[in-house]
């Protein structure tokens, strides 16, 4: 009994809304299916309750959802429940609080006739550089999608100090 209390207080889940190389079938999906990075169950599709412009930037054509609320698509992806574990792994996957920041929203189950929302982690860009918002927007992301800009997936860091500088507006 006293175990499994302290399991589940050390064991946290926490809903992720994936809408880039993480959901199925793209190209970081394994991250969340390897079982040593923690532990991700499927819940449900999902899109923003909002509209956000969601661009390929960077010459490894990596997915960024712009945090402008109102611009571009309400924007498809998954949700997930995760451990700890797996969303420290993500954390650094997606070079959290550097490059993407991780932030709460609404996002509307595309299955319910209801419109439940859950509110869920989602990784958004903050302090993007504007002409980021003159690239086309998508509305459902796949690495192999008509806009011909395949996912690179030899890097094994999405934000070097190069990409950073053309993606994230320096405050100074
Ligand atoms: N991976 C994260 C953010 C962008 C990306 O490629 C995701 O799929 O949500």
């Amino acid at each position: 009994m006293f175990l499994r209390q302290t399991w589940t207080i050390n064991n946290m889940v926490h809903k992720v809304f994936v809408y880039g190389t993480l959901k199925r079938n793209e190209p970081n999906h394994g991250t969340m299916t390897n079982p040593e990075n923690g532990v991700a169950t499927f819940i449900a599709e999902g899109m923003t309750k909002e509209k956000y412009p969601l661009i390929i930037a960077t010459k490894y054509n990596v997915p960024f959802l712009l945090h402008s609320p109102g611009t571009g698509y309400n924007v498809k992806g998954e949700i997930y429940e995760v451990d700890d574990k797996m969303l420290s792994n993500l954390d650094i996957l997606e070079d959290h609080p550097n490059c993407y920041i991780r932030d709460k929203n609404d996002i509307v189950l595309t299955d319910s006739t209801h419109r439940t929302v859950m509110k869920c982690w989602v990784y958004f860009l903050k302090m993007f550089k504007p002409e980021l918002l003159s690239k086309p927007f998508l509305e459902d992301y796949k690495s192999e999608g008509d806009h011909g800009l395949r996912y690179c997936e030899s890097q094994d860091e999405y934000c070097t100090d190069e990409d950073m500088n053309e993606i994230i507006e320096n405050v100074n």
